[in-house]
């Protein structure tokens, strides 16, 4: 019997909805599975916790975490608490403690699900993004002086290391070399930012000469938005900026039908820290607490975690209920276009798990 120790971070907004589901989901996993066990404790962090504590995770948190295997989290951003206070405080504090370098960002169009493209099939859109996690423009580098007064400045620098760049660069190569097409885009903005993405494209060409199999290519990301709407089927693994692809992969869920679907994985690849997988969606304020949230972008996460763990058998029955789900559109949520609540599609996903144990033990 495996049994594996899982963190719980709903976080705020419908964090608390989507979590509780995916913990459902595992749950269900475990009770229809012979050998696989988890033991799940919940971090009530995030907004609520700040207004308690100042904080928006205790100081000592990262060392409560360290010991799992993995991080189920939901999202961080509180109506009444700025943004940046939020993310900063919770969800980045996370990754870059436990150098989760590597954001990894599935798109594909399941099954039932119709997507805003034209002529777009489920083998036309089938993407992963690869998205640099712990430094680029979200380093926290820069400030502000003379605040408030009319000659105030103020600046983020994107900051970019050699080692961090070839750490992402060989990342990205390596599972684009795993996946069948064996296909990588490199994007960039080397024709305007003139130093750190001038060393990118460079490390990108250095780390390419140790992939000879993997076919890549460069896009400007302006043309990488155009591209994705245009010609989908020409992409297939993509590498970006920790900015770039935070915006190219919301645009990628949504070419997929729905936020609400997208998953996201926070991987240090080397397993030191416990990784963290979470749907790529936020809090979403104007649906909060109203039982309306596709719990479907955390399912799919729960799945990228099994595969973390190595339990693919596990992660496969999980993903084909997903995909029972979606092919149904009497459980399709607000946001696909249906009118199912998040307790109905959990309740269905959850039944497809059991469904298929008994179908494995009756075989
Ligand atoms: P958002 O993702 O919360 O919502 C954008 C839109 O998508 C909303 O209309 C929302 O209703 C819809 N949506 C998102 N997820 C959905 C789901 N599962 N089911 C149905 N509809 C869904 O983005 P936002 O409005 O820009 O941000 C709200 C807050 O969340 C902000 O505080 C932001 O900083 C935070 N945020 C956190 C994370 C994170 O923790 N990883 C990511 C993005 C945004
Ligand atoms: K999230
Ligand atoms: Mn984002």
């Amino acid at each position: 019997m495996k049994t594996y120790r899982i963190a719980t971070i709903p976080g705020d907004g419908i964090g608390k909805e989507v979590v509780p589901a995916g913990r459902q989901l595992l749950e269900a996993l475990a009770a229809s599975s012979t050998g696989l066990q988890f033991e799940f404790e919940d971090f009530r962090w995030g907004g609520d916790w700040f207004r308690a504590h100042g904080e928006m995770m205790p100081a000592d948190g990262l060392e409560a975490l360290r010991g799992k295997d993995a991080i189920l989290f939901g999202s961080a951003g509180d109506p009444h608490i700025p943004d940046h206070v939020t993310l900063w405080g919770l969800r980045l504090k996370i990754c870059q403690g436990f150098d989760q370098y590597a954001n990894v960002r599935p798109t594909r169009i399941l099954p039932g699900i119709d997507g805003p493209l034209k002529r777009c099939g489920p083998n036309d859109l089938d993407w992963v993004i690869v998205r640099e996690n712990s430094e680029g423009e979200y380093a926290g580098v820069g400030g502000r002086v003379h605040q408030g007064h009319p000659n105030e400045a103020a600046t983020d620098v994107s900051m970019m290391t050699r080692s961090g760049v070839e750490r992402i660069m060989r990342f990205a190569f390596a599972l684009a070399e795993s996946r069948p097409r064996r296909q990588l885009t490199v994007v960039t903005k080397s024709n305007a930012q003139r130093h750190a993405m001038v060393m990118w494209d460079e490390i990108a060409a250095q780390v390419a000469r140790e992939f000879p199999d993997v076919k890549w290519d460069k896009e400007l990301v302006d043309a990488a938005t155009a591209r994705m709407v245009n010609r989908p089927a020409t992409l297939d693994t993509i590498v970006a900026t920790n900015l770039h692809a935070d915006i190219l992969s919301d645009l990628a869920a949504a070419l997929a039908g729905s936020l609400g679907i997208a998953p996201t994985a926070n991987i240090d690849p080397e397993r030191r820290y416990p990784s963290m997988f979470e749907p790529i969606h936020g809090s979403a304020f104007d649906i909060m607490g109203k039982g309306l949230a596709n719990p479907i972008g955390t399912f799919w996460s729960v799945v990228m975690l099994l595969e973390h763990l190595g339990e693919y058998e596990a992660a496969a029955r999980v993903m084909a209920a997903v995909e029972a789900a979606t092919a149904d559109k009497s459980l399709h949520t607000r946001d696909l276009g249906g009118n199912a609540t998040t307790a109905q599609v959990t309740r269905a996903v959850c039944g497809f798990v059991a469904a298929s144990a008994q179908q494995r033990q009756a075989a």
